[in-house]
Protein backbone atom coordinates (compact mmCIF):
# COMPACT_ATOMS: atom_id res chain seq x y z
CA UNK A 1 0.00 0.00 0.00
CA UNK A 2 0.98 3.49 -1.04
CA UNK A 3 -0.55 6.26 0.67
CA UNK A 4 -1.17 9.08 -1.28
CA UNK A 5 -3.32 12.44 -1.68
CA UNK A 6 -5.31 13.46 -4.43
CA UNK A 7 -3.72 17.29 -5.81
CA UNK A 8 -5.51 19.59 -8.50
CA UNK A 9 -2.10 21.05 -9.54
CA UNK A 10 -0.37 24.21 -8.75
CA UNK A 11 -2.97 26.50 -10.65
CA UNK A 12 -6.20 25.06 -9.32
CA UNK A 13 -5.36 23.40 -5.93
CA UNK A 14 -4.86 25.55 -2.68
CA UNK A 15 -3.25 22.55 -0.83
CA UNK A 16 0.63 22.62 -2.19
CA UNK A 17 2.84 20.08 -2.57
CA UNK A 18 4.79 21.10 0.30
CA UNK A 19 2.03 20.63 2.48
CA UNK A 20 1.32 17.29 1.14
CA UNK A 21 4.25 16.77 1.68
CA UNK A 22 4.54 17.08 5.28
CA UNK A 23 1.78 14.31 5.95
CA UNK A 24 3.64 11.03 7.44
CA UNK A 25 3.56 8.97 5.51
CA UNK A 26 2.01 10.22 2.25
CA UNK A 27 4.74 9.71 -0.48
CA UNK A 28 2.81 10.42 -3.55
CA UNK A 29 0.12 12.12 -5.16
CA UNK A 30 -2.59 11.32 -7.81
CA UNK A 31 -2.96 14.07 -10.32
CA UNK A 32 -3.54 14.85 -13.90
CA UNK A 33 -3.19 17.76 -16.18
CA UNK A 34 -6.37 19.33 -15.42
CA UNK A 35 -6.28 21.74 -18.43
CA UNK A 36 -6.88 18.89 -20.60
CA UNK A 37 -10.94 18.05 -22.26
CA UNK A 38 -11.97 14.50 -22.51
CA UNK A 39 -11.26 13.09 -25.83
CA UNK A 40 -7.77 15.57 -25.76
CA UNK A 41 -4.39 14.04 -26.51
CA UNK A 42 -1.94 14.34 -23.24
CA UNK A 43 1.61 15.16 -24.60
CA UNK A 44 4.66 13.97 -23.26
CA UNK A 45 6.37 17.14 -22.58
CA UNK A 46 3.48 18.15 -20.66
CA UNK A 47 3.50 14.96 -18.59
CA UNK A 48 6.50 15.57 -18.16
CA UNK A 49 6.59 18.72 -16.39
CA UNK A 50 3.86 17.82 -13.96
CA UNK A 51 6.12 15.19 -12.96
CA UNK A 52 9.07 17.11 -12.25
CA UNK A 53 7.29 19.46 -10.48
CA UNK A 54 5.57 16.97 -8.11
CA UNK A 55 9.22 15.08 -7.82
CA UNK A 56 10.92 18.77 -6.99
CA UNK A 57 9.07 18.65 -3.82
CA UNK A 58 10.03 15.52 -2.72
CA UNK A 59 7.03 12.91 -3.70
CA UNK A 60 6.26 10.94 -6.66
CA UNK A 61 3.22 10.70 -8.95
CA UNK A 62 1.58 7.57 -8.30
CA UNK A 63 -1.26 7.67 -10.66
CA UNK A 64 -3.46 9.35 -12.89
CA UNK A 65 -7.17 10.73 -11.59
CA UNK A 66 -8.20 10.65 -14.48
CA UNK A 67 -7.74 10.13 -18.17
CA UNK A 68 -11.34 11.16 -18.91
CA UNK A 69 -13.53 9.22 -21.43
CA UNK A 70 -15.31 11.27 -23.20
CA UNK A 71 -19.25 11.60 -24.26
CA UNK A 72 -18.09 10.38 -27.76
CA UNK A 73 -16.73 7.01 -26.48
CA UNK A 74 -19.63 6.72 -23.61
CA UNK A 75 -22.36 6.99 -26.31
CA UNK A 76 -20.76 5.28 -28.89
CA UNK A 77 -20.89 8.59 -31.41
CA UNK A 78 -18.99 8.58 -34.58
CA UNK A 79 -16.16 10.71 -33.25
CA UNK A 80 -15.82 7.88 -30.67
CA UNK A 81 -12.91 6.05 -32.51
CA UNK A 82 -10.68 9.35 -33.09
CA UNK A 83 -11.42 9.96 -29.27
CA UNK A 84 -10.21 6.35 -28.69
CA UNK A 85 -7.04 6.96 -30.82
CA UNK A 86 -6.34 9.74 -28.79
CA UNK A 87 -6.85 8.13 -25.50
CA UNK A 88 -4.19 5.40 -26.58
CA UNK A 89 -1.76 7.85 -27.57
CA UNK A 90 -2.02 10.04 -23.98
CA UNK A 91 -2.05 6.27 -22.29
CA UNK A 92 1.54 5.72 -24.54
CA UNK A 93 2.90 9.05 -23.32
CA UNK A 94 2.26 7.99 -19.28
CA UNK A 95 3.46 4.92 -20.30
CA UNK A 96 6.81 6.37 -21.35
CA UNK A 97 6.73 8.78 -18.66
CA UNK A 98 7.04 5.83 -16.50
CA UNK A 99 3.62 5.75 -15.21
CA UNK A 100 1.65 3.26 -14.11
CA UNK A 101 -1.82 3.32 -12.98
CA UNK A 102 -4.20 5.48 -14.69
CA UNK A 103 -8.11 6.09 -12.98
CA UNK A 104 -11.44 7.19 -14.80
CA UNK A 105 -15.53 6.52 -14.56
CA UNK A 106 -18.17 5.78 -17.26
CA UNK A 107 -20.40 8.06 -15.95
CA UNK A 108 -23.08 9.53 -17.89
CA UNK A 109 -23.31 13.77 -17.75
CA UNK A 110 -22.86 14.10 -14.41
CA UNK A 111 -19.44 12.76 -12.87
CA UNK A 112 -20.57 12.44 -9.36
CA UNK A 113 -24.04 13.72 -7.63
CA UNK A 114 -24.55 15.87 -4.36
CA UNK A 115 -27.05 18.25 -3.88
CA UNK A 116 -25.01 19.88 -1.02
CA UNK A 117 -21.47 20.93 -0.64
CA UNK A 118 -21.46 22.52 3.14
CA UNK A 119 -23.61 20.47 5.18
CA UNK A 120 -22.97 21.99 8.75
CA UNK A 121 -22.47 18.96 11.32
CA UNK A 122 -23.04 19.44 15.24
CA UNK A 123 -19.25 19.78 15.75
CA UNK A 124 -19.54 22.89 13.02
CA UNK A 125 -17.54 21.19 10.42
CA UNK A 126 -19.19 21.03 6.83
CA UNK A 127 -19.48 18.42 4.62
CA UNK A 128 -20.84 17.36 1.09
CA UNK A 129 -24.19 15.37 1.31
CA UNK A 130 -26.66 13.83 -0.67
CA UNK A 131 -30.70 13.53 -0.69
CA UNK A 132 -32.68 12.08 -3.06
CA UNK A 133 -35.95 14.40 -2.65
CA UNK A 134 -33.40 17.59 -3.58
CA UNK A 135 -32.54 15.44 -6.65
CA UNK A 136 -35.98 14.96 -7.51
CA UNK A 137 -36.97 18.08 -6.63
CA UNK A 138 -34.41 19.55 -9.50
CA UNK A 139 -34.35 20.39 -12.78
CA UNK A 140 -31.14 18.49 -13.76
CA UNK A 141 -29.88 21.30 -16.21
CA UNK A 142 -30.35 23.51 -13.21
CA UNK A 143 -28.04 21.06 -11.32
CA UNK A 144 -24.96 22.93 -11.78
CA UNK A 145 -26.27 26.35 -10.87
CA UNK A 146 -28.02 24.90 -7.49
CA UNK A 147 -24.18 23.69 -5.86
CA UNK A 148 -22.19 26.02 -8.04
CA UNK A 149 -22.65 28.78 -5.31
CA UNK A 150 -20.71 26.22 -2.68
CA UNK A 151 -17.70 25.41 -4.59
CA UNK A 152 -15.46 28.39 -2.49
CA UNK A 153 -14.47 29.73 -5.93
CA UNK A 154 -12.93 26.30 -6.98
CA UNK A 155 -13.68 24.18 -10.03
CA UNK A 156 -14.97 20.78 -9.29
CA UNK A 157 -13.86 17.77 -11.10
CA UNK A 158 -16.85 16.71 -13.90
CA UNK A 159 -18.47 19.97 -12.78
CA UNK A 160 -16.44 22.33 -15.04
CA UNK A 161 -18.50 25.22 -16.22
CA UNK A 162 -17.48 24.69 -20.25
CA UNK A 163 -19.09 20.91 -20.01
CA UNK A 164 -21.94 22.34 -17.99
CA UNK A 165 -23.41 25.17 -20.50
CA UNK A 166 -24.08 21.80 -22.65
CA UNK A 167 -25.49 19.67 -20.03
CA UNK A 168 -28.78 20.02 -22.54
CA UNK A 169 -27.36 18.42 -25.35
CA UNK A 170 -25.38 15.96 -22.66
CA UNK A 171 -28.65 15.08 -21.86
CA UNK A 172 -29.91 14.69 -25.37
CA UNK A 173 -26.58 12.61 -26.56
CA UNK A 174 -27.62 9.72 -23.64
CA UNK A 175 -31.18 9.60 -24.22
CA UNK A 176 -31.31 6.51 -26.07
CA UNK A 177 -28.43 4.80 -24.11
CA UNK A 178 -29.72 2.34 -22.00
CA UNK A 179 -27.33 0.54 -19.68
CA UNK A 180 -26.62 -2.41 -21.84
CA UNK A 181 -25.59 0.18 -24.18
CA UNK A 182 -23.50 2.31 -22.19
CA UNK A 183 -21.63 -1.39 -21.24
CA UNK A 184 -21.11 -2.46 -24.18
CA UNK A 185 -19.62 1.13 -25.35
CA UNK A 186 -17.60 0.30 -21.76
CA UNK A 187 -16.10 -2.59 -23.39
CA UNK A 188 -15.56 -1.49 -26.75
CA UNK A 189 -13.21 0.98 -25.27
CA UNK A 190 -11.23 -1.52 -22.66
CA UNK A 191 -11.05 -3.81 -25.20
CA UNK A 192 -9.04 -1.18 -27.66
CA UNK A 193 -6.78 0.31 -25.10
CA UNK A 194 -5.77 -3.32 -23.38
CA UNK A 195 -2.71 -3.61 -26.02
CA UNK A 196 -1.16 -0.05 -25.23
CA UNK A 197 -1.92 -1.33 -21.18
CA UNK A 198 -0.20 -4.35 -21.59
CA UNK A 199 2.63 -2.66 -23.47
CA UNK A 200 3.43 -0.31 -21.08
CA UNK A 201 2.01 -2.13 -17.68
CA UNK A 202 -0.36 0.94 -17.50
CA UNK A 203 -3.59 -0.38 -15.06
CA UNK A 204 -6.68 1.30 -15.26
CA UNK A 205 -8.41 1.50 -12.46
CA UNK A 206 -12.45 2.63 -13.07
CA UNK A 207 -14.07 4.57 -10.27
CA UNK A 208 -17.41 4.08 -9.51
CA UNK A 209 -20.75 5.39 -10.57
CA UNK A 210 -21.19 7.70 -7.41
CA UNK A 211 -23.84 7.49 -5.84
CA UNK A 212 -24.45 4.02 -7.18
CA UNK A 213 -27.73 4.12 -8.68
CA UNK A 214 -29.70 5.91 -11.74
CA UNK A 215 -29.47 9.78 -11.14
CA UNK A 216 -31.43 11.77 -13.54
CA UNK A 217 -33.14 8.56 -15.75
CA UNK A 218 -29.32 8.41 -16.43
CA UNK A 219 -27.73 4.50 -17.05
CA UNK A 220 -25.89 4.05 -14.37
CA UNK A 221 -23.55 0.51 -14.75
CA UNK A 222 -20.99 0.26 -11.97
CA UNK A 223 -23.00 -0.05 -8.70
CA UNK A 224 -22.37 -3.24 -7.57
CA UNK A 225 -20.49 -7.08 -7.06
CA UNK A 226 -22.15 -8.38 -9.90
CA UNK A 227 -21.59 -5.96 -12.37
CA UNK A 228 -18.07 -4.89 -11.21
CA UNK A 229 -17.52 -8.83 -12.00
CA UNK A 230 -19.14 -8.83 -15.09
CA UNK A 231 -16.86 -6.09 -16.32
CA UNK A 232 -13.77 -8.20 -15.07
CA UNK A 233 -14.78 -11.17 -16.35
CA UNK A 234 -15.92 -8.99 -19.57
CA UNK A 235 -12.04 -7.67 -20.37
CA UNK A 236 -10.14 -10.48 -18.31
CA UNK A 237 -7.01 -8.73 -18.42
CA UNK A 238 -5.14 -7.71 -15.12
CA UNK A 239 -5.02 -4.48 -16.85
CA UNK A 240 -8.40 -3.59 -16.77
CA UNK A 241 -9.05 -2.95 -12.80
CA UNK A 242 -11.11 -1.11 -10.34
CA UNK A 243 -10.49 1.87 -8.15
CA UNK A 244 -12.23 0.65 -4.72
CA UNK A 245 -14.32 3.71 -3.54
CA UNK A 246 -16.18 3.00 -0.54
CA UNK A 247 -17.98 6.46 -0.36
CA UNK A 248 -19.60 5.40 -3.89
CA UNK A 249 -20.04 1.94 -3.46
CA UNK A 250 -20.86 2.56 -0.14
CA UNK A 251 -23.87 4.96 -1.24
CA UNK A 252 -26.06 1.53 -1.70
CA UNK A 253 -26.37 0.25 1.74
CA UNK A 254 -27.15 -2.96 0.23
CA UNK A 255 -23.10 -3.03 -0.82
CA UNK A 256 -21.18 -5.45 1.27
CA UNK A 257 -17.22 -3.48 0.85
CA UNK A 258 -15.64 -5.98 2.51
CA UNK A 259 -16.97 -8.72 0.32
CA UNK A 260 -16.81 -6.71 -2.99
CA UNK A 261 -13.00 -6.50 -1.83
CA UNK A 262 -12.56 -9.91 -1.26
CA UNK A 263 -14.36 -10.77 -4.16
CA UNK A 264 -11.64 -9.04 -6.36
CA UNK A 265 -8.16 -9.76 -5.50
CA UNK A 266 -5.54 -8.77 -8.33
CA UNK A 267 -8.09 -6.40 -9.76
CA UNK A 268 -7.98 -3.81 -7.09
CA UNK A 269 -5.81 -0.99 -8.31
CA UNK A 270 -6.16 2.09 -6.39
CA UNK A 271 -8.34 2.85 -3.40
CA UNK A 272 -10.37 5.56 -1.97
CA UNK A 273 -11.32 5.97 1.70
CA UNK A 274 -13.61 7.96 2.97
CA UNK A 275 -17.12 7.27 5.53
CA UNK A 276 -20.75 8.32 5.59
CA UNK A 277 -23.04 8.78 7.82
CA UNK A 278 -27.01 7.75 6.91
CA UNK A 279 -29.84 9.60 7.89
CA UNK A 280 -31.75 7.15 5.73
CA UNK A 281 -30.89 4.62 2.93
CA UNK A 282 -31.03 7.87 0.02
CA UNK A 283 -30.06 10.60 2.26
CA UNK A 284 -26.52 10.57 3.74
CA UNK A 285 -23.42 12.51 4.41
CA UNK A 286 -19.58 12.57 3.91
CA UNK A 287 -18.08 12.13 7.70
CA UNK A 288 -14.47 11.95 9.22
CA UNK A 289 -12.91 8.68 8.43
CA UNK A 290 -13.03 7.21 11.93
CA UNK A 291 -15.26 4.38 11.95
CA UNK A 292 -17.61 5.71 14.88
CA UNK A 293 -17.84 8.62 12.62
CA UNK A 294 -20.01 6.98 10.24
CA UNK A 295 -21.70 3.83 8.88
CA UNK A 296 -18.74 1.52 7.54
CA UNK A 297 -16.18 -0.46 9.19
CA UNK A 298 -13.18 1.46 8.49
CA UNK A 299 -11.13 -1.82 10.08
CA UNK A 300 -12.78 -4.23 7.97
CA UNK A 301 -12.41 -2.40 5.01
CA UNK A 302 -8.62 -1.93 5.81
CA UNK A 303 -8.23 -5.80 6.57
CA UNK A 304 -9.85 -7.20 3.16
CA UNK A 305 -7.94 -4.78 1.07
CA UNK A 306 -4.68 -6.27 3.37
CA UNK A 307 -6.20 -9.62 3.31
CA UNK A 308 -5.98 -9.53 -0.60
CA UNK A 309 -2.80 -7.83 -0.65
CA UNK A 310 -3.25 -4.46 -2.09
CA UNK A 311 -0.55 -3.01 -3.30
CA UNK A 312 -1.76 0.26 -5.27
CA UNK A 313 -2.20 3.51 -3.94
CA UNK A 314 -5.06 4.37 -1.07
CA UNK A 315 -5.70 7.88 -1.11
CA UNK A 316 -8.22 9.53 1.89
CA UNK A 317 -10.58 10.47 -0.15
CA UNK A 318 -13.18 13.41 0.34
CA UNK A 319 -12.65 15.09 3.82
CA UNK A 320 -14.96 17.73 6.10
CA UNK A 321 -13.79 21.00 5.78
CA UNK A 322 -12.39 22.05 9.14
CA UNK A 323 -10.45 24.50 11.37
CA UNK A 324 -11.38 27.35 9.12
CA UNK A 325 -9.91 25.93 6.04
CA UNK A 326 -11.46 27.60 2.88
CA UNK A 327 -10.95 24.65 -0.32
CA UNK A 328 -12.21 23.10 -2.82
CA UNK A 329 -15.16 20.98 -1.25
CA UNK A 330 -14.15 18.09 0.27
CA UNK A 331 -10.38 18.68 -0.74
CA UNK A 332 -8.85 20.82 2.03
CA UNK A 333 -6.11 19.62 3.72
CA UNK A 334 -6.61 19.09 7.48
CA UNK A 335 -8.96 16.67 6.85
CA UNK A 336 -7.87 14.33 4.59
CA UNK A 337 -4.40 14.40 6.86
CA UNK A 338 -6.58 13.24 10.17
CA UNK A 339 -7.71 10.51 7.51
CA UNK A 340 -4.08 9.54 5.99
CA UNK A 341 -2.66 9.47 9.62
CA UNK A 342 -5.67 6.80 10.50
CA UNK A 343 -5.65 4.93 7.40
CA UNK A 344 -1.85 4.64 7.88
CA UNK A 345 -2.68 3.60 11.31
CA UNK A 346 -5.30 0.72 10.93
CA UNK A 347 -2.72 -0.69 8.41
CA UNK A 348 0.59 -0.73 10.56
CA UNK A 349 -1.99 -2.33 13.36
CA UNK A 350 -3.07 -5.01 10.52
CA UNK A 351 0.37 -5.64 9.38
CA UNK A 352 1.89 -6.28 12.73
CA UNK A 353 -0.60 -8.01 13.92
CA UNK A 354 -0.64 -10.39 11.05
CA UNK A 355 3.29 -10.38 10.70
CA UNK A 356 2.93 -11.91 14.54
CA UNK A 357 0.20 -13.90 14.00
CA UNK A 358 -2.53 -12.84 16.21
MN1 LIG B 1 -13.92 8.15 -5.05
Amino acid sequence: MEMTLRWYGSKFDTVKLWQIRQIPGVTGVITMLYDKQPGEVWHQDEIHALKEEVEAAGLKIAGIESVNVSDAIKVGTAERDQHIANYIESLENLGKEDIHLVAYNFMPVFDWTRTELARVRPDGSTVLAYTQEAVDAIDPEKMFESISGEMNGTVMPGWEPERMAHVKELFEMYKDIDEEKLFENLVYFLKAIMPVCNKYDIKMAIHPDDPAWSVFGLPRIITNKENLLRMMKAVDDVHNGITFCTGSLGTNLGNDLPDIIRSLPGRIHFAHIRNLQFHSPTNFEESAHLSSDGTFDMYEIVKALYDIGFEGPIRPDHGRMIWGEVAMPGYGLYDRALGATYINGLWEAIDKASKRGI
